[in-house]
């Protein structure tokens, strides 16, 4: 392959010089080359190929068991001024970072290859495509990415001889927690990533580029990256509405993105499309609207919970050329399993960590018997979702009629409320709170504040993060309404109250109904909240209109004690949290009273 691109080819050099592998092989986006990884793949044992009658052309793949989910203790923003990164990351200086890294990179890709990945996030060549170039010295990550992102030669040639692609850097070295390092260097275009193999960490398209980098680009050049899905409803009528969502890791965004309508709707004609289930860069479009694009290519989805009925075309993805990680491997029919799929465990079974598994001794409430690790995941092809949208390959994307904060409450936020403008709707953002999932390493269940669901992937300050989104919200003469849902609120005994997954739509289209004006509201001090009758529940069994006067009911309690959080969070945040928030907070205690 010849390479044109001069800083590109210089770029790969230094590295090479930095990590010193046997060989360098520059990935062209071929089946034919995917194929070959995948047979050294297998011949190493790194990935086990299951069943090609049951599950053609899908692979398992175990990651160390120290090495499961994003490390945000050990994630850094390294900028010039520490200042521009702000308190809610971590920050390194970006010499003192480059120096350190330098010393775990060197000669650590001795006796291994390293793969070069150019890969597009966005449709090739279109206007809003962004071109990065991934080193790894893994095959499973390279095998990811292929599914995940727009790979290959065709990119190369997209970039002719421009400097101004991200530049990543990932080595596997000893895959040592002690040097695990996820950095970002987004005066540089660069990321550096050592001592993971684990999705978030090293796919560094996804969080690294796609929002962390991709953030800070967008704050300079006027545009916004998001942690949000992407859907489409499509009325009887043919005409489809859109609408994002940005909910923090694990509390269902891939679930929503695909969700099927529930009877009363489908019956009529509705239908459900998902154009993105993790990222969205949205602009301001000609016509004053703000549109959506999904910048990747394939979903890196939770596995436990996933089945023929929460998500059943999630589960339809994931049939074909799909790589799987960390769930149960089926030895008697060399297929995979995860808690939550069905009621039959396979009984001659390994465990995500690479042992012999008895599910008789699975305990509910102990994490350590599960066979699939909670955060175990599938990485499947958009293509291969039964519901996607037809606008999926559109570069523009599609234009965004409602965006929805939601989080992960057991108490206080209601089933949804809507802002009352776009300033009051950014505050909704910034304030949103969420129980923390095993996405992430650390603590799982306990509530943190998480604005707008970006708190990991925000690539620089947080205040100026949230002026940006004011600031953005001047520029869009026609602007999306801004709503909150959360569909976790539990009873005494700790159940969900809301029913969740397909029925979630009838709250979607409760959010339509406002968006187009054909529905009244309750006004409170948190927002409107709707009027029970309002929430079409139809064909629910055990959902009345008291359940849903109890799920919109607001606790002035509890949100006074919300208050105290949200202002300690705000005081972290610092000095540039703008005067536009500071107001809303003011006038939301005022309205408490
Ligand atoms: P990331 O890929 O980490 O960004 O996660 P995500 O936001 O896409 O979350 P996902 O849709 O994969 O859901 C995470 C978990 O939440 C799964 O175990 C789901 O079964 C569960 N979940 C999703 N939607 C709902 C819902 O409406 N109600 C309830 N009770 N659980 C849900
Ligand atoms: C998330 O944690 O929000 C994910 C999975 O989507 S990862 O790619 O690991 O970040
Ligand atoms: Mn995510």
């Amino acid at each position: 392959m010849e390479i044109k691109n001069t800083y590109v080819r210089s770029w790969v050099e230094e590295m090479a010089l930095l990590t010193r592998p046997d060989q360098i092989v520059w990935i062209d986006g071929s089946e034919a080359q995917a194929e070959e990884l995948r047979k050294q793949a297998m011949a190493t044992g790194e990935m086990i190929k299951l069943n090609q009658e049951k599950l053609p052309g899908c692979y398992l793949h175990r990651t160390a068991v120290n090495d499961v989910a994003r490390v945000e203790g050990r994630t850094f923003i390294c900028t010039t001024n520490k200042e521009d990164a702000g308190n809610i990351n971590n920050w390194m200086d970006p010499y003192e970072c480059y120096y350190k890294l330098s010393k775990l990179y060197r000669g650590s890709m001795k006796g291994r290859t390293m793969y070069v990945i150019p890969y597009s996030m966005g449709i090739v060549g279109s206007d809003f495509a962004k071109y990065g170039i991934e080193l790894t010295d893994s095959i499973y990550v390279v095998l990811n990415m292929l599914i995940m992102t727009r790979v290959g030669t065709e990119v190369l040639e997209a970039m002719g001889n421009d400097a101004g692609f991200i530049k990543g850097l990932h080595a596997k070295a000893d895959i040592d927690e002690e040097n695990r390092y996820i950095c970002h260097f987004p005066q540089d275009n660069t990321i550096w990533s050592i001592n993971s193999g684990y999705g978030g960490n090293v796919l560094l398209g996804k969080k690294c580029f796609a929002l962390r980098i991709a953030s800070y680009l967008g704050r300079k050049e006027g545009w916004m990256a998001e942690h949000m899905l992407i859907l489409g409803v499509e009325y009887p009528n043919g005409e489809t509405k859109y609408i994002c969502a940005a909910f923090p890791s694990a509390c269902g965004k891939t679930n929503l993105a695909m969700l099927i309508p529930p009877a009363v709707y489908a019956q009529k004609g509705y239908k459900v499309w998902c154009v993105g289930d993790d990222i969205a860069w949205l602009r301001v479009g000609e016509d004053g609207r703000l549109w959506a694009m999904n910048p990747e290519n394939g979903f890196f989805g939770v596995a436990p919970g996933t089945n023929e009925k929460s998500n059943p075309n999630a589960l339809h993805t994931t049939m074909k050329d799909t790589i799987f990680t960390n769930v149960v491997h089926d030895l008697d029919n060399n297929t995979v399993w995860w808690e939550g799929l069905d009621n039959n465990p396979p009984a001659n079974a390994i465990d995500w960590k690479g042992n012999k598994w008895d599910y008789t001794k699975y305990d509910k409430k102990d994490k350590s018997t599960c066979g699939a690790h909670p955060n175990s995941r599938f990485t499947a092809k958009a293509a291969n979702c039964p519901c996607l949208s037809a606008e999926f390959e559109n570069a523009h994307g599609v234009p965004v009629s409602a965006i929805v904060f939601g989080g992960r409450r057991a108490k206080t936020a209601p089933l949804v409320y809507q802002s009352f403008n776009w300033q009051h709707g950014s505050f909704v953002g910034s304030i949103m709170a969420s129980e923390t999932t095993a996405a992430a390493a650390g603590a799982v269940g306990v509530v943190r504040r998480d604005p707008m669901a970006m708190r990991p992937f925000v690539g620089y300050d947080m205040g100026d993060y949230w002026q940006h989104w004011i600031d953005m919200g001047k520029k869009i003469p026609n602007a999306p309404k801004i709503f909150h849902v959360n569909w976790f609120r539990t009873d005494d005994e700790g159940h969900f109250i809301w029913p969740g997954f397909g029925d979630n739509m009838r709250v979607l289209m409760w959010i339509l109904a406002r968006c187009e004006g054909k529905v009244d509201a309750v006004e409170t001090a948190i927002g409107y909240v709707p009027k029970a009758e309002d929430i079409n529940i139809e064909g629910l069994e055990d959902v009345t209109l008291d359940t849903i006067r109890e799920l919109v009911s607001i606790d002035t309690a509890s949100w006074k004690e919300d208050l105290a959080n949200i202002k300690e969070f705000y005081a972290l945040v610092g000095d540039r949290v703008p005067a536009e928030m500071k107001e809303e907070l003011a006038a939301l205690e005022k309205r408490l009273g």
